[in-house]
This record gives C-alpha cells, sequence and structure tokens, in this order.
C-alpha cells in the first residue's frame, strides 16, 4: 500500500491492469485503468449548435479507390438534419466537422430530424452505392411524425467528382409511426441482393406502438411488413440479420402475468423481447421464436448484434443482445445494463439458443450494452450515461475475445470491488471525460490501412465546438 495526496493506493494482484484507489474524503474506492486507455488520433467536432453531429455514423467505400469513406448524421442542425460525407476519412485532418467534410446534405423538408439513420446500398445497382437517409419527424410541421426515408444515389460527373442526387422518397402512411428511426439491409430472401429493413417502431398495428418492420426489395418496387403484436412493444427497435436469421427486438415488451394479457401489477414492463425469423429462399421471414427479458424495465434487446467471436479459443458465430436499462445482478445498480451473448443451435426445425454468457456494467444508469459493434473477432460495447444523474461519460470496451469465458455473469469475476467489472476481460477502455456527451452514443469500426483497425465513437451531445454540437473520435486499435 502507498498514499498520496489522493488517497491510499492499493495494489492488486488478481487483476490484469491493477489499481484501484481508495479516498478518505468521501470514502471511496476507484479503480484506475490507465493503462488500458488510449487516446484518439483525429477528432471531428461540429461547430453549430444543438446539430448532434455523431449520432450515427456508417463506414464504407463511396469512390471509386480503396480509402475508407464515412457518412455522419447531425438530425439536430437547423431543427431539419443534415448529413456529412468525409471521402477517405483517413485523410481528414482534426477539427470543424462543417470545414472537413466533402460533401453535406440537408432536410429536403422543412422540419424534421433527418439524419437520424443512415445506410448505404447499391439500390440502382450501377455499382456506386446510393445513401439511405431516415428521417423519423417527417411531418413535424403538422406535428404528425409520420417518417420519411430518402435515397440520394450517387454518381460521377465530368470531373470524376461523386455527387449525389435525391432519386427515392419512401412515405409512410401512417401518423406518429416514426418510420425510418432505423435502417438496416441485409439479403433477408436469399435471393444474393440485399433488402432494406425499415423500422417504425411507434407504428399502432392495430394497437398502440407495436412497431413495425418495413422490408423493401433493393429496387424499392415492394415491401412485406412484420409487425409486432402487443401494445408498446415498439418492435422493429434493433434488427440484426445473418445469413440463416432475421432477428428483431421490443425492447419495452412486457410480461404478462394473466392470460390474456390484460394489465395486471404483477406484469414485468419493458422486459423487452426479440424475435427470431428463419430466412427462405423467395419467401417471407418465418417465425421460428420468440426470448422474452426476465428483468422488469430490463429492456431486452436494445441492441442486437450478430458477431463471430473467439470463445474459449474457438471461433462461434453469436447473438449479443444488449439489455441497456437492466440492474445490476446483486441489484444494487439500477439501469447499469447488460449484453447477453446467446449461441443458436438448430436441429431440424428446433432451434435451440443458449445464454452463454451475461457481462454487467460497472455504474448505475451507465445504460451498458446500449450500443453494441465489433471487428473480426473482437467486440466493442458502450455504456454511454456511466456516472449518476447529474454528472455522466460514457465510456466504450474493447474486447479482443473471450478465451477465458467462464459461465454466468463474466463480470462478476473479478473479485474485487466494485463490481461488476466490465473493464476486468477488456483490451481498452476509453473515454472522452467530458460531462454529459454522450461519449459511445454511436460506434463505428472499418479496417483501415497498413491493416490498423479503426474504431470511430460518436459523442452525440458534445459541446466542444457548441452546445450539443456532437463530436466524433477515431483510435487505432
Ligand atoms: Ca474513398
Ligand atoms: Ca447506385
Ligand atoms: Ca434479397
Amino acid at each position: 500500500m502507498e498514499r498520496d495526496e489522493n488517497g491510499t493506493k492499493v495494489k492488486l494482484t488478481n487483476f490484469k491492469n491493477p489499481e484501484i484507489r481508495y479516498s478518505e474524503t468521501p470514502h471511496t474506492l476507484e479503480l484506475v485503468e490507465e493503462e488500458k486507455t488510449a487516446q484518439s488520433h483525429l477528432s471531428l467536432h461540429s461547430s453549430i449548435p444543438y446539430s448532434t453531429f455523431g449520432k450515427v455514423m456508417v463506414s464504407a467505400y463511396l469512390d471509386q479507390d480503396e480509402n475508407m469513406d464515412l457518412v455522419v448524421g447531425a438530425p439536430g442542425r437547423d431543427d431539419r438534419g443534415c448529413i456529412y460525407i468525409f471521402l477517405d476519412v483517413e485523410e481528414t485532418g482534426t477539427g470543424v466537422a462543417e470545414d472537413q467534410a466533402n460533401t453535406i446534405i440537408c432536410n429536403p423538408g422543412d422540419r424534421g430530424r433527418f439524419g437520424s439513420s443512415l445506410l448505404t446500398l447499391d439500390t440502382n445497382q450501377d455499382q456506386i452505392l446510393d445513401i439511405v437517409v431516415g428521417d423519423p419527424y417527417a411531418g413535424a410541421e403538422l406535428l404528425e411524425y409520420s417518417g420519411r426515408v430518402y435515397i440520394f444515389s450517387g454518381s460521377l460527373n465530368d470531373n470524376n467528382t461523386l455527387i449525389y442526387h435525391l432519386t427515392d422518397v419512401l412515405d409512410c402512411e401512417e401518423k406518429f409511426a416514426n418510420f425510418g428511426s432505423y435502417l438496416f439491409k441485409g439479403d433477408v430472401d436469399k435471393d444474393g441482393t440485399e433488402e432494406i429493413l425499415i423500422s417504425a417502431p411507434y407504428s399502432g398495428r392495430d394497437g398502440i406502438q407495436r412497431g413495425a418492420l418495413y422490408i423493401y426489395s433493393t429496387k424499392l418496387k415492394n415491401y412485406t411488413i412484420l409487425e409486432g403484436s402487443r401494445d408498446y412493444e415498439r418492435f422493429g427497435s434493433s434488427v440484426a440479420l445473418s445469413s440463416e436469421y432475421l432477428v428483431v427486438s421490443s425492447p419495452f415488451y412486457r410480461i404478462c402475468w394473466l392470460n390474456d394479457c390484460t394489465y395486471h401489477e404483477n406484469d414485468l414492463q419493458s422486459a423487452g423481447a426479440f424475435t427470431v425469423f428463419s430466412l427462405r429462399p423467395n419467401l417471407d421471414p418465418k417465425q421460428i421464436t420468440r426470448v422474452q427479458g426476465t428483468m422488469e424495465f430490463g429492456c431486452l434487446g436494445a441492441e442486437l448484434d450478430f458477431r463471430t467471436l473467439n470463445i474459449h479459443g474457438r471461433l462461434q458465430e453469436v447473438l449479443v443482445v444488449g439489455e441497456s436499462s437492466a440492474a445490476s445482478e446483486s441489484g444494487d445498480l439500477e439501469q447499469t445494463g447488460r449484453i447477453n451473448i446467446y449461441s443458436f443451435n438448430q436441429t431440424g426445425s428446433e432451434l435451440v439458443m443458449n445464454n452463454l454468457a451475461r457481462m454487467s456494467g460497472e455504474s448505475e444508469s451507465g445504460r451498458f450494452g446500449q450500443v453494441v459493434s465489433g471487428f473480426g473477432e473482437g467486440l466493442v460495447v458502450s455504456a454511454p450515461y456511466l456516472g449518476n444523474s447529474l454528472y455522466s461519460y460514457g465510456k466504450v470496451y474493447v474486447y479482443d475475445g473471450f478465451t477465458e469465458l467462464p459461465a454466468g455473469d463474466i463480470s462478476s469475476h473479478c473479485g474485487v470491488y466494485p463490481t461488476p467489472c466490465p473493464g476486468h476481460l477488456a483490451s481498452l477502455v476509453l473515454t472522452d471525460y467530458l460531462e454529459n456527451s454522450l461519449f459511445g452514443s454511436s460506434l463505428n469500426t472499418f479496417q483501415g490501412k497498413q491493416q490498423t483497425r479503426i474504431l470511430i465513437i460518436g459523442s452525440e451531445r458534445s459541446n466542444v465546438n457548441g452546445r450539443l454540437s456532437g463530436s466524433i473520435y477515431f483510435y487505432k486499435i
């Protein structure tokens, strides 16, 4: 043990990057993990207040070269929303996003939150990726919030410069549906081309906020709808696709106490659920099972992501499911959040899903598992609200794999206070230490030049260059 002006330092022997620090005034124990942190090598900050730049982002090869490009949503800008396109983003300089962007496209409508969701896909099959942008608040001027999705097709002009034209608009007939809140893509009918999946989580569907997922053919000619069945479940809030399965979440799903599912005080409100569909050639997805949450207000399915992880030294395809408002297993920490890692085993028509492991957040209200991403065999998990109700700073945890994965709650096996300790198995724990910036509200990973892995972290409420203007940070991991 040693003492300094900050208190008494205690060295730990069973911790990878070992140190907790004890302070006498007030009595606190703080986990010090300096060796696991890294500095961003590049950052971009919007200079326009309330832009929430960095709320969503997507990386793709947009122009015809081998340098990765990036599209970032700023849905709050000017009460309309805009998207920013950074070509060859690794070459971009640090600084003001408005100065560094190659192109900024703003909402063709007057009001809304254009850029709340983003996707790249070649809808007209001319070999140039198009940009699909959601505005779930379209209709705001009439207070109807039906939502709308815009398709901007890319083309090269005479100077070989990439330009975008608005070529399609997808509208939703239903008021208050928030169509376009989230966008996904994947080959749902197994014909070799990817469909666009558009969620409308507030869609009623013969009830209230049951939610719907519209599956559009690549050429946008027709669509099918999958929908929620229980009021307020918000089906479609997250989606994951593998080559065999489509998984759709309902994070506000209520577990009913009564058989007819009318309200009862013993209901588990917002426990959440996710529904697994099998993908079939040239047919609509077929529901095969639904997994329900077990914790009231846990919001199982706040995030879904198929990943191939190194577990016990073996590569395995798993479904990572965020349960971002779950309390810790001891019940001590409210809304700390957790992730659940499920394996899939299909025998004939029966699908068995095993909860291989869970990992919980380290702080009350942290929302660990709100956003999940990955790279290769690794996993990245964010907790954007870490802290307390007055002051929070987000953290992002990078895991290279789980060769030591114990069963059950793997974040409670570090044997030190405070538990859970999701940083224990992480190779990197990143934060911006900026108050209430929502560091980790979005994540993006891609393979950069010279085999580097690039992780981009969004802080949609960062105040670096203007109130709630938003920032993104780049790390080599
Ligand atoms: Ca490029
Ligand atoms: Ca195209
Ligand atoms: Ca298809």
